[in-house]
């Protein structure tokens, strides 16, 4: 007998060497197979493939050829197989009834299941089973089939979630290449910009933009593509902030591949007096909270009720977990009006994003006031994507949560904002990103565990300007299909969806 899946797995096929049962195709309905018809289709899989080898045995072991209804079959091994001679037709009814049975039964823990299909097919052959034990058997192997399938199902996204989070070996191996670059090579370590363009870098009528990242290669794929899109690439003035352990190595790669007209920096946090442990006393005790470093460094499984969780949400609770939304570049952002004090709108880039358009519209936006140029992720066609309003985000049952914010109130995306820095200076958007951060490390995490989002939603309330989606498009890199045609149009993409990693290294 031969199990045997087509290539595109939309159909599994059974045949059996005798030519009995010669072909029995089972489609897998729709273009998308889901996780749920899979597993119903594995579940009739685990209870035919039993029926499948019996009939073919008996038809052997009889030597049958011409008996290809249960009925006939029953007719054959009714006696045997039920411990009574009875008029076949009831058999097929009569076994339905003991499956019927047995459905609603839990099974007897004395119950030995066979290791293996062959073993269960060995032990029929002796007789061993009735009818009910049999019909035992097969539940008991289904459930241990389930448990296992679901299982592996959560241990592969396990692993996805650990390639896409780990940086790849190449990637690695640049930093330190290039890191080695700057101590050996002259050119590796030219002043970025060179010294008669330094007085651009505060200058207003240039077009701002901040990237705040540890990875080269992406920050190299974020402003390259802005630079290539651009139509003044001259007017863009990027700044690239790094950690100390990067910064040579970013500082090596924007200097052997200049990006000019365009003028760019590179500073490492250590280089901002700004930012110091009075400025910024929440930063340490987040990355240092025994809370959070288990929660983000623990074990993802042991934690999670599998029978409760579903793979996709697990698989988003996993990418949730990511190391890389309690790190200080991370939080950087919420610092843009102390870090650049002479600078009054810019445009703040993830390192996941690649531009395909013009960015200096942005400029031209007026803002109304407002700080945060941004857009919403409450309405669009993808319901995954673009469904989040303040009840994803926040622990509702938790008082203060409850007391202050609304659950239905819209929220937006960080990735591709702009700000408007004067208006922001006018604000205390950092105290109140500060007191909530507080709050919810006392109040051991239990407000939201989402990393940097979470205390911006509440922060920038009432100072958000919704821009055009087209803007920015995010969550490609979900499993869930991403329109082209939306792709196309947008001006920046966001590769913030589960496979973020492998859909980069396509670029
Ligand atoms: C997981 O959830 C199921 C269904 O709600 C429940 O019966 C079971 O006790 C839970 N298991 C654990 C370990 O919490
Ligand atoms: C916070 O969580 C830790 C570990 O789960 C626990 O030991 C501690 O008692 C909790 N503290 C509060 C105030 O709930
Ligand atoms: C939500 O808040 C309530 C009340 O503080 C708390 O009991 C519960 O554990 C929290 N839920 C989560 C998922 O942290
Ligand atoms: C193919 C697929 O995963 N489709 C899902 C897209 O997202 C919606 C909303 O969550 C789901 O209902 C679909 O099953």
């Amino acid at each position: 007998m031969q199990l045997h899946f087509s290539p595109s797995m939309k159909s599994i096929t059974i045949s059996s060497s005798n030519g009995f049962i010669d072909l029995m195709k089972i489609k897998v309905a729709a273009r998308h197979i889901s996780y749920r018809t899979l597993f119903h289709t594995i579940i009739i899989l685990a209870f035919l493939l039993p029926f499948v080898f019996i009939l073919t045995a008996v038809v052997t072991l009889e030597g049958v050829n011409k008996c290809s209804s249960f009925d006939c079959l029953g007719r054959r091994l009714g006696p045997r197989f039920l411990g009574r001679a009875d008029d076949s037709g009831r058999l097929v009814r009569d076994f339905y009834e003991i499956l019927n049975q047995v459905n609603t039964v839990k099974i007897p823990n004395s119950l030995e299941l066979p290791e293996s299909f062959a073993q269960l097919v060995s032990e029929m052959k002796d007789e061993k089973y009735s009818a009910k034990d049999f019909a035992f058997i097969l539940k008991g192997m289904m459930e241990r089939f389930e448990r296992e399938i679901r299982e592996s199902k959560f241990a592969e996204l396990m692993n996805k979630h650990f390639v896409a989070s780990a940086i790849p070996k190449g990637i690695h191996c640049l930093s330190l290449r290039l890191t080695d670059e700057y101590s050996s090579n002259a050119h590796a370590r030219k002043q970025l910009p060179s010294p008669e363009l330094l007085p651009l870098l505060s200058v207003n009528s240039y077009h701002h933009f901040i990237l705040s990242t540890d990875n080269i290669l992406a920050a190299s794929v974020v402003v390259s593509s802005t630079v290539q899109s651009s139509l003044n690439p001259e007017k863009i003035v990027f700044h690239v902030i790094t950690d100390k352990k990067t910064y040579a190595g970013m500082h090596s790669w924007f200097a052997l591949n200049p990006v000019s007209p365009a003028i760019l920096e590179v500073k490492s946090v250590h280089q901002f007096d700004w930012l110091t442990r009075e400025n910024v006393p929440v930063l340490e005790a987040v990355e240092n909270h025994y809370g959070i470093r288990n929660y983000y460094h623990g074990n993802h499984v042991a934690g999670a009720n599998l029978s409760e969780t579903t793979p996709r949400m697990f698989a988003s609770k996993l990418q949730a977990r990511s190391p890389k939304y309690i790190s200080l570049l991370n939080h950087l952002r919420i610092y843009l009006p102390e870090l650049f004090p002479n600078l009054d709108k810019v445009v703040f880039l993830d390192d996941d994003v690649v531009i395909q358009r013009d960015m200096s519209p942005l400029w031209e936006i007026d803002l109304g006031g407002k700080v945060n140029g941004a857009v919403e992720t409450c309405k669009g066609e993808d319901e995954w994507v673009m469904s989040k309003r303040f009840r994803n985000y926040f622990n509702f049952s938790h008082p203060l949560i409850a007391k202050n914010l609304n659950p239905d109130e819209c929220a937006w995306a960080y990735g591709m904002n702009i700000f408007d820095l004067r208006a922001w200076r006018k604000t205390n958007i950092r105290d109140t990103y500060h007191t909530w951060l507080k709050e919810n490390l006392k109040s051991n995490l239990t407000m939201w565990k989402l990393g940097t989002l979470p205390p911006a939603l509440i922060a920038f309330r009432g100072h958000v300007h919704p821009i055009d989606p087209s803007w920015h498009m995010l969550g490609l890199g979900y499993q869930n299909k991403t329109s082209i045609e939306s792709v196309k149009k947008a001006a920046v993409i966001h590769y913030n969806g589960q496979f973020e990693t492998v859909a980069a290294d396509r670029l």
